[in-house]
């Protein structure tokens, strides 16, 4: 069977090449693995082929900002090839199943792929409309992904963004150790899922072939790093078997509640330079509104357990969240006050409210009236827009305590000029 895999253009990333999307690259693998004919075209920085292969099925993944460009491309590819399938799977389909049949799609695929693909596959040319993803348990039985079939520019990328803007040797590849989160953020559109991890001699066996390609920069996407102690460190061991030192550099992210002292070690022999955290807010009283469930006290006691052992520390810090006001602003501004010197760098995003997040769904337990509802301009970084309104709080007011925060990432030195390039 000819497979297009469809990577759409990610149009507000500023360097989409250092964090390319594992999702498809996945479904590709398992497809070829079963002996289809896959091809992949990757519109990340690339212009939109004006004549499109023809496929048996075209599959694209995408998020919610890149709704409206995926729909074209959809429709390109329908103006060209009329009896084409088409499919669509990630996050917003995932979140949105009919609303993007009714945007013109023939199946939607929700949640993991890997079990389910080629199901659809051998359904063809009568797919059904919504197939149900099951998470898969064995994550060690998932080929890597098919980074292969993208464009050489996209893998032996300048991986600078991922390390604060310092120029490495080396390219930069994302990479995930593990699946599911059992947090409970409001504003997040992951589905609670139990967590799932690769064996460490799987997960360096991914990176020993991206390391003999000239690949030595790691960046994992894992949505919490330091959830298990045992695979941490069995990372951490295997990596220092396999790896000369220094001759690996890795980012994590991870939650502040879940990150001790038994972690470093094990981060150290991974070759982890920085850890990034979900700090969301300076306000305690937004954390608790948000269901983020940790407490300033202990995003404090992390920021000072990372920097003191060496690491830079990265926050991600959203502005606009349900609560937010004249207080939690002030609040804020104290907090980022108080950790400058073991805080490192600020990523700042504005709150969106994500199709598949509780605070979408439920807006009015949130005390927040959603104000934007085209897609295209659900980017978080770059585009600092006010998206929702808490109660009691004017557009107007909303407008200057977003300009404050940004004024005062500046006074107190957080933002530089690169500042929203480190994604
Ligand atoms: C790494 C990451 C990034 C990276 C890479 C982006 C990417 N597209 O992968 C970067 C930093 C660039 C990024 C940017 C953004 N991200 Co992001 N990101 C993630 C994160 C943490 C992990 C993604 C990942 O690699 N998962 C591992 C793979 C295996 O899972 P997966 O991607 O879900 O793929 C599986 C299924 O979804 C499905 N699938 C995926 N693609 C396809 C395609 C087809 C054809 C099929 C059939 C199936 C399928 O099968 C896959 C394998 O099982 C997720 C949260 C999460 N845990 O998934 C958020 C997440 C995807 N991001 C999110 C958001 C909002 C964004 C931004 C919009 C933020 C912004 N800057 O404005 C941008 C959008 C950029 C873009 N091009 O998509 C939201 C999406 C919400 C939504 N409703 O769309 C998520 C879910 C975070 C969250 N918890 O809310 N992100
Ligand atoms: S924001 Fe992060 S910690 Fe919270 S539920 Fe989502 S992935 Fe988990």
């Amino acid at each position: 069977m000819r497979i297009c895999i469809i990577l759409p253009p990610a149009p507000g990333l500023y360097d989409p090449l250092t964090n390319l999307p594992l999702g498809p690259l996945y479904v590709a693998a398992i497809l070829e693995e079963a002996g289809h004919d896959v091809s992949l075209v990757s519109l990340l920085g690339h212009d939109v082929p004006a004549v499109w292969p023809r496929a048996d099925l075209y599959a694209m993944g995408f998020t919610t900002p890149q709704v409206g460009v995926a729909k074209g491309i959809m429709e390109l590819i329908r103006s060209q090839h009329p009896g084409a399938l088409i499919l669509a799977g990630g996050a917003h389909p995932s979140a949105l199943p009919i609303q993007t049949l009714q945007m013109g799609f023939d199946s939607v695929l929700v949640g993991e792929a890997e079990l389910t693909i080629l199901q659809i596959v051998s359904d063809l040319p009568d797919p059904r409309t919504v197939y149900r993803g099951v998470p898969c348990d064995n994550l060690d039985e998932i080929p890597f992904p098919a980074r292969y079939l993208l464009p050489n520019e996209d893998v032996f990328n300048e991986a600078t963004t991922v390390f604060m803007q310092e120029r490495r040797d080396g390219h930069v590849a994302a990479i995930m150790s593990s699946r599911g989160c059992p947090g409970t953020c409001a504003f997040c559109s992951n589905k609670r899922q139990a967590s799932r991890y690769r064996s460490a001699s799987n997960v360096v066996a991914e990176m020993r072939e991206l390391v003999n390609l000239g690949i030595t920069n790691f960046k994992f996407q894992d949505d919490t790093f330091t959830l298990s102690p045992g695979h941490v460190i069995a990372l951490g061991d295997e990596a220092e078997k396999s790896f000369d030192p220094g001759q690996i550099a890795v980012r994590v992210i991870t939650r502040v509640d879940t990150f001790s002292k038994k972690f470093i070690p094990a981060l150290s022999k991974l070759g982890t330079e920085i850890v990034s955290f979900g700090i969301e807010s300076g306000s305690q009283e937004i954390l608790d509104i948000s269901r983020k469930g940790i407490t300033i006290e202990k995003v404090e006691r992390a920021l000072s357990l990372a920097h003191d052992n060496g690491f830079r520390t990265f926050g991600y810090l959203m502005f606009g969240l349900p609560g937010e006001c004249e207080k939690t602003i002030d609040e804020t501004y104290d907090f980022l006050r108080r950790n400058r010197s073991r805080l490192d760098t600020v990523v700042l995003s504005f709150f969106i409210p994500y199709p598949g997040s509780d605070i979408a769904a439920r807006p009015e337990h949130y005390r927040v009236h959603i104000l934007e509802h085209d897609w295209n301009n659900y980017w978080t970084v770059q585009k600092r827009t006010v998206m929702a309104l808490p109660y009691g709080v004017s557009f107007d007011k909303m407008v200057e305590l977003r300009d404050r925060m940004i004024s005062m990432f500046v006074e107190l030195g957080y933002a530089r000029p690169e500042w929203d390039k480190d994604l």
